[in-house]
C-alpha cells in the first residue's frame, strides 16, 4: 500500500535519455520502499500506464519530476487526472520547475508536496516522515502549503557528498524499459548514455534557473567514480558515447583531466557543458589531454559578445567578448569543437538600442565563425527567467513584463513557445526583431549546417550551403523561404527546441 511511482513526463521526441531525475529519487529509497516507474518518453499513453498501477491499490506516493516547456504539459493533464480518480494518493513534484515556480504549482490543488533543489535526503525523509505521522516541518530542501495557505519553504541542506550517494539502479530500471533504449544514436556515437556528474554550479548568471536553487553551489562525484558507472553501463549494454548532463561539468581542471586519463582506454567520444573563461585558464597539457581522451566538442553559454550585457548577465568581469573569439581559435589548435549559445533580444531601454543590440551580436557571430568555422552556434530569443532581486530582473519587470500566474497558464501556447524561446511575448521585442533573429538564424544554419544533426548527409549539406552563402555574405536574412524548404523537407534538427 505504500508504494511509490515515479515519473517522468514525456520530454523528448526521440533520442530518449535516461531519465536521471527519477533514477536518483528511485535510489534513494531502494530497498527501503518499493518504487515503480513510468516513463513517459517510452509510453505511448503513460496516463493508462500509471491507471493500471493505480488500480492495483498498491500506490501511495506519487513523484513527477517536471522541467517547463512541454514536460509541463504532460505532468498538469495526468497529475490532475490522477487526483481527480486516486484523491488518497499523495503527489510530489520535483525538479527546476516547481522549485523556482513553487507557488503556481501548490495553488493548483493537486500538488501536495514539492522537494526543491536535491531530493536524495528530502525525498526518503519526507516518506518516512508520512508513513510514521512524524512532523515534515523540518525536513530540509521542503515546500509545502501551511495550514494558514502560505507556501513555506524549509531551509536548504548543504549540498552532499556526491560518492556518497548510492548508485543508480541501473538494473531495476531495465525491468521497466531496455536500457539499450536509452542509449540512443547521435552524433557522438550509436549507444550514448547520459550521465550527470556534478550538482549546482558555482556561478551566478542573472538568467540562469540553476542560481536560486543551487546558490553558487557545486558538488561533483569523483574521476574515478564517474569513470566506473560508464565502465559499468559500456560493459554492460555497450554504451559508446557520453553525454554529461552537468551543468557545468568543467569546474575543476583536475577533475576533467583525471577523467580524461581513466576514460581513455575505453574508446568513447564524450561531451559536455562548460564555461569560457573557466575553460580558458585550463593548461594546453589539460585541453589536449581532454581531446585525446575522446571528448571532440563542447558546449558554452556564450551568451553575448557584447561587455556591458555580459556584465547585465552576471557573465562580466570574468567572461568577455574578445575572450570568446579568442577562445574559439584556440580550441581549433586541439580539434575541440566549441558549440557556443548567444541569447539575443536582451532589454534596453529605446526600441533603437534593442535593434542595435541583434545587430551587434550577429556581427559578432559572423566575427566568431570566421576565426573558427567550425563552432557549432545554437541562439536563443532571451526569455526573463525569475531569478528575483538581480538587475537584469527588475529591468524586465520595468518593462512590463509579467510572468505567468497559475499552472495553467504556464501551458498556454504563448508561454509554451516562450519556454522553447521561440516567442517570448517580451514587450521590448517587436515581431520584426524576433524575425530578423530566426532568419539570421535560418541562413546561418543554412551555411553552416549543424554537426549535430546526424539525418544531414554531405549532399544535403552542400545543397543548403549553396543557397545560403550568398545570403549570408551580402546580409540579405529577410524571407529565407527556399532555405526554410530545404530544411523543413529535410527535418532540420534544432538544438535550442529539443535540448542539446
Ligand atoms: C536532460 C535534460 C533534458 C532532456 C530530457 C530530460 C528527461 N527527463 O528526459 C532534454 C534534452 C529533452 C531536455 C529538454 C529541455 N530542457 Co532540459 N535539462 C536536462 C538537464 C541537462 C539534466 C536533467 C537531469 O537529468 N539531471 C540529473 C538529475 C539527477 O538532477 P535533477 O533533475 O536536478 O534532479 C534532482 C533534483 O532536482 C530533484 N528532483 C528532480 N526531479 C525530481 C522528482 C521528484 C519526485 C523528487 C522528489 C525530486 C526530484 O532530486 C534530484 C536528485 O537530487 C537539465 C540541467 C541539469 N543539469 O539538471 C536541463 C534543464 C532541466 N532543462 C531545462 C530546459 C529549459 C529544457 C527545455 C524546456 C528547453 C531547452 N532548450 O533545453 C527543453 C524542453 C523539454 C520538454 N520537451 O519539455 C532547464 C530548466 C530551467 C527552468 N527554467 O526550470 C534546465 C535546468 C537546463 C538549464 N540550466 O536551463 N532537457
Ligand atoms: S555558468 Fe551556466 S549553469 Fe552556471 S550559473 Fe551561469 S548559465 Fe547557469
Amino acid at each position: 500500500m505504500s508504494k511509490v511511482l515515479l515519473f517522468n513526463p514525456k520530454s523528448a521526441e526521440n533520442k530518449y535519455r535516461i531519465p536521471n531525475s527519477i533514477l536518483s529519487i528511485a535510489a534513494s529509497i531502494e530497498g527501503k520502499y518499493e518504487w515503480i516507474i513510468v516513463d513517459g518518453n517510452c509510453e505511448a499513453d503513460p496516463a493508462q500506464k500509471i491507471e493500471q498501477y493505480l488500480n492495483t491499490g498498491e500506490v501511495k506516493y506519487i513523484g513527477f519530476t517536471v522541467m517547463p516547456g512541454p514536460q509541463l504539459r504532460q505532468a498538469i493533464t495526468i497529475a490532475k487526472l490522477v487526483k481527480q480518480k486516486f484523491p488518497y494518493t499523495i503527489m510530489i513534484w520535483g525538479g527546476y520547475f516547481p522549485s523556482n515556480q513553487p507557488d503556481s504549482v501548490l495553488f493548483s490543488g493537486y500538488v501536495d508536496f514539492i522537494i526543491n533543489g536535491p531530493g536524495d535526503y528530502a525525498f526518503p525523509q519526507l516518506i518516512d516522515a508520512l508513513e510514521t505521522g512524524a512532523p515534515f516541518e523540518f525536513i530540509k530542501n521542503l515546500i509545502y502549503q501551511a495550514p494558514d495557505g502560505r507556501i513555506t519553504k524549509t531551509i536548504k541542506e548543504d549540498l552532499i557528498d556526491q560518492d556518497s550517494l548510492p548508485a543508480l539502479p541501473y538494473d531495476k530500471l531495465a525491468n521497466f524499459y531496455p536500457i539499450t533504449k536509452y542509449l540512443g544514436k547521435t552524433y557522438l556515437g550509436k549507444k550514448t548514455m547520459a550521465y550527470h556528474s556534478s550538482i549546482g554550479c558555482p556561478f551566478t548568471c542573472s538568467f540562469c534557473a540553476v542560481v536560486p536553487i543551487y546558490e553558487a553551489r557545486w558538488k561533483a562525484k569523483s574521476a574515478q567514480m564517474v569513470y566506473n558507472d560508464v565502465k559499468y553501463i559500456k560493459d554492460k549494454w555497450g554504451a559508446d558515447a557520453i553525454e554529461f548532463h552537468d551543468n557545468n561539468f568543467f569546474v575543476s581542471e583536475k577533475r576533467a583531466v583525471e577523467f580524461a586519463r581513466l576514460i581513455k582506454p575505453e574508446n568513447m567520444i564524450w561531451w559536455g557543458m562548460a564555461r569560457i573563461d573557466t575553460m580558458h585558464k585550463f593548461k594546453d597539457s589539460s585541453l589536449a589531454a581532454i581531446r585525446e581522451s575522446g571528448c571532440k566538442i563542447i558546449f558554452f553559454g556564450a551568451e553575448s559578445g557584447n561587455n556591458a550585457i555580459l556584465e547585465q548577465m552576471d557573465k562580466g568581469g570574468t567572461q568577455t567578448g574578445d575572450q570568446i573569439i579568442e577562445f574559439a581559435e584556440r580550441l581549433k589548435k586541439f580539434d575541440i569543437i566549441p558549440e557556443y549559445s548567444f541569447v539575443l533580444g536582451t532589454p534596453a531601454p529605446t526600441p533603437q538600442q534593442v535593434q542595435a543590440q541583434i545587430d551587434f551580436e550577429i556581427n559578432f557571430i559572423k566575427k566568431v565563425k570566421a576565426v573558427n568555422p567550425k563552432t557549432e552556434i545554437v541562439i536563443y530569443v532571451y526569455s526573463p527567467v525569475p531569478t528575483e532581486g538581480s538587475e537584469l530582473y527588475k529591468q524586465v519587470l520595468a518593462s512590463g513584463f509579467k510572468f505567468p500566474e497559475t499552472l495553467e497558464d504556464w501551458i498556454s501556447p504563448a508561454w509554451e513557445n516562450f519556454d522553447l524561446h521561440k516567442n517570448p511575448l517580451t514587450p521590448w521585442l517587436t515581431p520584426e526583431m524576433i524575425d530578423k533573429i530566426r532568419n539570421f538564424e535560418t541562413v546561418l544554419n543554412g551555411v553552416y549546417p549543424t554537426v549535430t544533426d546526424i539525418r544531414l548527409n554531405a549532399l544535403k549539406r552542400m545543397a543548403i550551403k549553396l543557397v545560403a552563402n550568398f545570403r549570408y555574405k551580402v546580409n540579405l536574412y529577410k524571407y529565407p523561404y527556399e532555405i526554410k524548404l530545404l530544411q523543413k523537407v529535410w527535418r532540420y534538427r534544432q538544438p535550442e527546441i529539443q535540448g542539446f
